[in-house]
């Protein structure tokens, strides 16, 4: 399978996160898109090819025109106010706050469309969003021209970021804009099936009212895991979009045999979906030496769920999310590309 890479992931470097009251080195770093190129090429997974530059229409049709400026305008802004270093928000809307307008202010713009201070923005922080999002509609493009399979290797990561909000890492949704793009191209319904650690919060948001697009994601439960705030069970859809939105979330310290039975309850639902073409968020966080995860999954398992995606039999892009054990990021990940590739 082909694999779309663009070196401009490298503009995004996170310099930190705050976790447990401590600002500590990020998780989200560049040597995670660089070792699971290195390990594309030792397999010889396929051809790796440069993403075509898209215009903006297909991220703003998923995304609010005012997160899309934000991410590409912060910045300057904050350098204008006579600061250094990257932006972060820190002051959020709550309930019975004015939701209804977008402050002027450039904290209050940065909290209006986020939610967590884990996603600072830097000064070339926006050219690696766009490529990350030109990498998975490039990828959505060559599935539309009749390839089987392809791998988007985006970074920065996608599937927290809704249509209004960014944050887990994540800026725009890579895996919604390319399920947008597949629709528009024709596809009259696509499955999103969401393997990262964490729950797919952005992804499920974008089209919790739509029944063209299902989702269907497997996480940490959100009692004990981030994002805490959606991904229980009893959340089906709403309106012409209810039955198809499905979590099956997992307790921490999750093995082998009960993934592969949340991962078969999941395809199952996939399958009597009949979508034309299936994109999957790829985080490889389940792993079992994942710094901030909490599953146990091994190598070989892997490859495993590559094979079960496979049976699937449809059209399928793989958009990479997750997955912090960096120095194994590259075996997790392409083993899922070969597992369903039957190599
Ligand atoms: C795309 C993706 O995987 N985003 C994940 C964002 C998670 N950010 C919050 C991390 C909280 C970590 N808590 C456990 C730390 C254990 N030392
Ligand atoms: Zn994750």
């Amino acid at each position: 399978m082909r694999t779309i890479y663009s070196a401009d992931h490298l503009l995004h470097q996170s310099p930190g996160e705050l976790i447990y009251g401590e600002f500590v080195p990020a998780f989200e770093k560049p040597e995670r898109a660089e070792l699971v190129l290195k390990r594309v090429n030792e397999v010889r997974l396929g051809e790796v090819i440069a993403p075509e530059a898209f215009p903006l229409e297909p991220i703003t049709r998923i995304h609010a025109p005012g997160l899309v400026a934000l991410l590409q305008t912060a910045h300057q802004e904050w350098l204008g106010l006579g600061r250094s270093g990257a932006a972060y928000p820190y002051s959020w809307p709550t309930r019975g706050t004015r939701t209804d307008r977008v402050p002027q202010n450039l904290e209050g713009r940065l909290g209006f469309y986020s939610f967590d201070c884990g996603t600072p923005i830097t000064a070339t922080t926006w050219q690696a969003v766009k490529a990350s999002a030109d990498v998975a509609l490039t990828g959505a493009k060559l599935l539309n021209a009749g390839e089987e399979a392809v791998f988007s290797l985006c970074r920065p990561p996608g599937h927290h970021a809704g249509s209004d909000h960014y944050g887990g890492y994540c800026f725009l949704n890579n895996a919604a804009i390319a399920a947008q793009k597949l629709r528009d191209d024709g596809a009259r319904r696509v499955a999103i099936l969401d393997i990262d650690y964490h729950h797919g919060n952005g992804t499920q948001q974008i089209f919790y009212g739509r029944d063209d697009v299902l989702f269907v994601s497997l996480h940490g439960h959100p009692d004990q895991e981030y994002p805490y705030m959606l991904g229980f069970e009893d959340e089906p859809g709403i309106g012409r979009g209810e039955g198809f939105n499905l979590n099956l979330p997992l307790p921490w310290g999750t093995q082998w045999p009960a993934y592969e039975a949340a991962l078969t309850a999941g395809l199952d639902r996939i399958r009597a979906y009949a979508p034309e073409a299936v994109i999957v968020s790829l985080g490889v966080d389940t792993f079992k030496d994942d710094p901030i995860s909490q599953f146990k999954l091994d190598h070989e398992h892997f490859t495993r769920m590559g094979e079960m995606i496979r049976t699937l039999g449809k059209p399928t892009l793989f958009v990479m999310e997750g997955g912090y054990a960096v120095a194994e990021i590259g075996i997790n990940a392409v083993n899922v590309l070969t597992g369903f590739e039957g190599k």
